[in-house]
């Protein structure tokens, strides 16, 4: 099914739950994902509510991690991490899971292609953001110039189906996916590095712009000198 447009939808941000705060009503029916603003793997479970127009349904509560509660890992993520959904009586962790989770489990246009084709490269490129492009991505800090490759990776990747500007043609969960990360490297290397990602690129480059076309999306962009500090201890 095609995506139809987003619901314009802009959420004010509460101030986060930290070591101070009591944990909410837990297991009272309330569907909540608990997320940081600042985490990209949270992000990513953020944006899948938005796009599917989940705001009442998905209650959010952010929790300051530098400052969290202790109830965070006892009653919530054992894990103590987030991002961490709590549905249905249970918690359920990691994004990468958590976004099929919510694709499939609630209302809302589906996220995720039935075209098989598109299904086995999604999963591929699944597989590709964590454990390679992340991972490579963030090796580069130290000087390491392979950041390279895994540029030109997503570059060729966003090829490969020309019924639209996305990985897989519509958008999907594999944009969702990636999102958090490049918004991410595209401020910091060129803040602290002066290399700049869509140099070369006109895919991502093209990419990177619808994307930033979706209030589901920006609404959840981290500041960016925030970035920039942060990433600074990776190298
Ligand atoms: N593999 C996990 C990673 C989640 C993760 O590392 N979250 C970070 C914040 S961005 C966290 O909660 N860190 C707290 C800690 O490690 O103590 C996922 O995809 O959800």
């Amino acid at each position: 099914m095609a995506l139809s447009p987003p619901k314009i939808f802009v959420e004010d941000r509460q101030v986060p739950l930290d070591a101070t705060s009591d944990p909410p009503a837990l297991f009272d029916g309330t569907t909540r994902l608990y997320i940081s603003y600042t985490c990209p793997f949270a992000q990513r479970v953020w944006i899948t509510r938005n796009l599917k127009g989940l705001q009442d349904e998905i209650k959010l509560v952010p929790i300051d991690l530098p400052n969290r509660p202790a109830w965070l890992k006892e009653k919530v993520n054992p894990a103590n991490k987030v991002p961490a959904l709590e549905h249905n009586g249970k918690i359920t962790g990691e994004s990468l899971d958590l976004i099929k989770y919510v694709d499939s489990n609630f209302d809302g246009p589906s996220l995720y292609p039935e075209d098989s084709a598109k299904r086995e490269f999604g999963e591929e490129l699944l597989k590709y953001v964590d454990e390679t492009f992340v991972k490579t991505v963030f090796g580069s800090f130290k000087g390491d110039p392979v950041k390279e490759t895994a540029f030109d990776h997503v570059e060729n990747a966003l090829k490969k189906f020309d019924d639209g500007p996305f990985f897989l043609g519509e958008l999907s969960l594999v944009d969702i996916a990636y999102i958090p990360f490049i918004e991410r490297f595209q401020v910091f290397l060129d803040e602290v590095f002066k290399y700049e990602i869509i140099i070369g690129r006109p895919n991502l480059a093209a990419w990177i712009e619808q994307m930033n076309k979706m209030v589901a999306y920006t609404q959840t962009k981290t500041d960016s000198e925030y970035v920039v500090n942060y990433f600074k201890r990776f190298m």
